[in-house]
């Protein structure tokens, strides 16, 4: 592949005389993600050799891993999609209000073959090391095949949660029956028919895995360290009307969307939930738990995410709802969160979870009265007892927004290392770049709205914001573009401002890093909103990308 950028052609050594790697291309773009794909559509269209690398065996990053029964989008189909393309926003139909795993993958399979995306795109190929070739002005990058690529641009569109933990247990390995995570899942499915199983973790992918593992299994025994609040999706299938009238003028709500707090179009409130009287606010927070979804209630009033009292009020709420579903009112008071405020975690969207519960096969163990001990050969060992399984489940997350970045060994100018750099937490401008990585773009990082928005309208922006930018740095015939230091700590300065005026930090959540012991305890994405996010990345384009220096 040929270098386009400044129509400059590879030679057959860099800057140190070593060989020059096989491949040299403008752009790599670690993972194949929905990130990743939009990306190689937008360079390829302005004329960049791009050559996307993937760990998988197919597109979808995150579902193509996370296979899990019931595994579904928590955010509506209509919002999460792309929105480049007005063609395809018309042609495609989803069938249910949130769509699943296998729906998901399906239209990222669609894209990629609607704008021949595959043919750039290495499947099977993980990246293992990133090193910044000061005098070349290029990124080497070395695959898990032994083989190299040189880029001068080089894009982790790794996504937030793609690195799986497992739970922190002595013998975790001997167990000799199945085991499975949730973001690992076999392509070919499980079948727990007549089987014992466990499930561990009770975070998004445990509970929409518990209620289809419970259908199947002959027992299922869930080992819950935290509750979480998990709202109901009512899902279904989607209102034709609202889809026609959204159809119809796609670009007006897709705008509604990129300028809104969430990524999706939804009225903001006006009153605070201590403002109104008990009758009022129950009655707007039964409507929203009626309704379904995600945003309902917590954008029911202006102060739920700002004042403890408030925000209360609202996880009194869901307490209750929780208490009348479940029949068993030690069981449910066990599934009754109270060491964090509600949506300090993010909250899980459900489909008959808490009434899973009522089910004679399944049962709940509490980790934080009994804690798990250990694996054994047979089953799990918690401080009460010994439990014999045929297989176990981890549904135990991810080290989320950085993991999957560190899991790379980057090396940026003199030697420096990414995760060095990051070992206090990680420090970005804009969740784009990092002082001392020169031409080295994270898409959705941290300090970027990411996980607390609709992934997909950040994916988007950050697309198109790189793209505009590497477009920008061939018209300058600058080689290299990199965040200022000073930049740098403004913008860290600025995320950990507007998360501390919120609850957000009182949480042991992975938006804190806390779910990964020695992780540092910092609030990762930037809760400013993706609106004023956006309009902040685009002042800075037309302030001459401030805080960031070019080089010829
Ligand atoms: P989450 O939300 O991080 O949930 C992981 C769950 O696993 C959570 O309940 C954890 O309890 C539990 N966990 C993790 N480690 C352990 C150990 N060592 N022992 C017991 N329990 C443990 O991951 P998900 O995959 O469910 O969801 C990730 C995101 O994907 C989700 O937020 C959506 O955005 C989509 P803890 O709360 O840490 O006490």
């Amino acid at each position: 592949m040929a270098s386009l950028i400044n129509g400059t052609a590879p030679s057959t050594e860099d800057a140190d005389g070593r060989p020059a790697a096989e491949t040299d291309v403008d752009v790599v773009v670690v993972g194949a993600g929905f990130a990743g794909m939009y990306l190689l559509h937008l360079l390829r269209g302005h004329g960049f050799s791009t050559q996307v690398l993937e760990r998988g065996a197919g597109v979808g990053g995150t579902w193509y891993w996370n296979r899990y029964p019931g595994a579904r989008c928590d955010v509506r189909s209509i919002d999460y999609s792309y929105s480049f393309d007005p063609d395809l926003e018309q042609e495609w139909e989803w069938s249910e209000k949130f769509a699943t795993q296998p729906e998901i993958l399906r239209y990222a399979n669609h894209v990629a073959d609607r704008f021949d995306l595959r043919r750039d795109i290495r499947f099977e190929t993980g990246v293992e090391v990133a090193q910044w070739d000061e005098a070349g002005r290029r990124w080497r990058i070395t695959t898990d095949d032994g083989t190299e690529v040189t880029a001068r641009f080089y894009i982790m569109a790794t996504g937030c949660l793609s690195s799986s933990k497992r739970p922190e247990v002595d013998g975790i390995d001997d167990f000799r029956g199945d085991t499975y995570h949730t973001g690992h899942w076999p392509h070919e499915g499980v079948d727990f028919t007549g089987q014992r199983v466990a499930v561990i973790g009770t975070g998004s992918s445990g509970i929409q895995s518990i209620p289809l593992i419970a259908e199947q299994a002959e027992h299922l025994t869930v080992f819950q360290r935290t509750p979480n609040f998990s709202l109901p999706s009512r899902n279904g299938l989607p209102d034709p009307d609202e889809l026609a009238a959204i159809k119809a003028d796609y670009p007006a709500y897709r705008d509604l969307a990129r300028q809104s707090f969430g990524g999706a179009p939804r009225p903001l409130p006006t009153k605070g939930a201590l403002d109104v009287g008990d009758d009022e606010r129950r009655a707007v927070y039964q409507s929203a738990w009626d309704e379904g979804g995600l945003g309902g209630i917590l954008a029911s009033f202006t102060d739920l995410r700002t004042s403890q009292e408030a925000n209360d009020t609202a996880a009194e709420f869901i307490r209750e709802q929780i208490r009348s579903i479940v029949d068993d009112p030690e069981v449910a008071e066990i599934l009754c969160p109270h060491d964090h405020p509600f949506g300090t975690k993010r909250p899980c969207l459900d489909t008959n979870y808490y009434a899973t519960y009522n089910r004679s096969n399944v049962d709940l163990v509490n980790l934080r009265a009994t804690p798990l001990v250990r694996l054994t050969e047979s089953g799990i060992v918690t401080s009460e007892r010994h439990y014999e399984f045929d297989a176990i489940v981890f549904a135990t997350g991810f080290d989320a927004m950085t993991g999957a970045i560190c899991n790379v060994d980057i090396r940026g100018v003199g030697g420096l290392e990414l995760r060095k750099k990051w070992e206090d937490g990680p420090r970005t401008y804009l969740g784009l770049m990092v002082a001392g990585f020169p031409n080295l773009f994270t898409v959705t990082g941290p300090g970027s709205p990411s996980v607390l928005s609709n992934m997909m309208v950040s994916i988007e922006q950050h697309a198109e914001w790189i793209t505009g930018c590497v477009v920008h740095l061939r018209g300058e015939g600058a080689r290299a573009i990199e965040a200022t230091v000073e930049a740098e700590d403004d913008w860290v300065e600025h995320v950990r401002e507007v998360g501390d005026a919120t609850l957000y930090p009182k949480a042991n959540s992975w938006y804190m890093g806390a779910n990964v012991p020695g992780k540092p305890r910092v609030f990762l994405p930037y809760v400013g909103g993706v609106g004023p996010y956006r309009r902040i990345c685009d002042e800075i384009v037309a302030d001459g990308y401030r805080g960031f220096a070019l080089s010829h």
